[in-house]
């Protein structure tokens, strides 16, 4: 297996070779499950042991071998196993807010170069929720691309794409049909070898069907979605890597419920290119433009330059990023003072045996 179909390149040779460790061998995550992964190195398929210590060593679960990840990993002697040493660093991820207590960052997907957020031409559409999915693909430095997909399905595709294109701004939107197969051949325009593309978006969107049709046959489960709300059934439950016949990989990934915003004050201006530009001519340097007087984002939806939905949105996940911010925070200051008990306790401990 030459690596380099894998997407491995003198980046990650270079990162590998700063480990220092000859015996260590580079291999691409494609799959993952509870508790192992599986790898594609230089001979193949392996099943990926991820070690304690590399949980322990770990500070998040975002740290820990995802699909599409780079590793190193030492073979086990006579058995098609690998134990994963190290993760090495990405070059872009796809991330997300896991729901729950605490914030902690969840990531989809590693060094994926595209990723086709799909929306369906149905009354599902929804023009805040294609924002919320670019603005984490940019905060993960991927490029987006948009997808509508189902148009056979739409009567007025031009009032869709228009609101999608505003959302994208200067991104590239395409309307498909995973059905008719209209739109797939620009689609597959967007294919490179060797480069990794990553399919997100609601629940019966369409992204298997679409995946499907790329790959020219049937070789992931896709169903009718429910008549009534049009939601799907999470039919894929799990990501995995594969490679198409043109030479580029796919993860197909499970609808999202949910997709929380995860620190993206990059991803937010990349998504608001305009808001960004009208923000120089606010008086206040760090002017949040929700309540400020002299405000020029304000100025623009008052006098009808910036949509006033759009404004919106765009106050919404701020407000939610800083949010997660204060909450991330406070999870931060717990783990700082359990560290902090910890390390007296160890002192209080090593003192006492030195007294002896
Ligand atoms: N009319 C129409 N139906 C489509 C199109 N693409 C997909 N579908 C149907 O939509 C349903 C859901 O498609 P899937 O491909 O399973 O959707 P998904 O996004 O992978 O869904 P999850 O795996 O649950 O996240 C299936 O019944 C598909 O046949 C399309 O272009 N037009
Ligand atoms: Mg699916
Ligand atoms: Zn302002």
């Amino acid at each position: 297996m030459d690596l380099t179909t894998l997407g491995w390149n003198a980046e990650t040779a270079a990162a590998l070779a700063a480990l220092c460790q000859p015996d260590w061998r580079p291999a691409r995550v494609v799959s993952e499950d509870k508790h192992s992964v599986t790898l594609v190195g230089d001979d193949g398929d392996r099943m990926g042991i991820i070690p304690g210590r590399l949980l322990h060593r770990s500070r998040s679960h975002a740290d820990l071998p995802k699909v599409g990840d780079w590793v190193a990993a030492s073979h086990v002697p006579g058995e098609r196993k690998s134990v994963i040493e190290a993760v090495l660093p990405r070059r872009t991820k796809l991330a997300r807010k896991v729901t729950g207590r605490e914030s902690e960052e969840q990531v989809v997907a590693a060094n994926v170069d595209v990723v086709f957020v799909v929306q369906a031409m149905d009354n599902t559409f929804n023009a805040r929720r294609l924002e919320r999915f670019l603005v984490m693909v940019h905060e993960g430095g991927s490029r987006p691309v948009v997808l509508l997909n189902k148009a056979d399905l739409c009567a007025d595709p031009d009032r869709l794409v228009e609101q999608a294109q505003k959302a994208a701004g200067s991104g590239t939107v395409l309307v498909l049909s995973a059905k008719t197969r209209r739109g797939l051949g620009q689609l597959r325009a967007l294919l490179q070898p060797a480069h990794t593309v990553c399919f997100v978006g609601s629940s019966g969107v369409g992204k298997s069907s679409l995946i499907n049709r790329l790959y020219g046959e049937t070789i992931l489960d896709t169903l009718e979605v429910r008549e009534g709300d049009s939601k799907g059934r999470h039919t894929t439950t799990w990501r995995e890597l594969i490679p198409l016949p043109g030479g580029a990989l796919v993860i197909d990934t499970p609808g999202m419920r949910e997709f929380h915003l995860w620190r993206v004050d990059e991803g937010l201006l990349g998504t608001f290119p305009d808001i960004a530009e009208l923000a120089d001519g606010c008086h206040f340097h760090n002017c949040t433009h929700a309540h400020e007087t002299d405000c020029a984002v304000k100025g623009a939806v008052a006098e009808g330059l910036l949509d006033r939905k759009r404004y919106e949105s765009f106050l919404k996940l701020q407000r939610e990023q800083a949010a997660v911010r204060t909450e991330e925070n406070r999870h931060q200051q717990r783990v700082e003072q359990r560290r902090a008990r910890q390390s007296r306790l160890r002192h209080g401990l090593e003192e006492d045996w030195g007294e002896e």
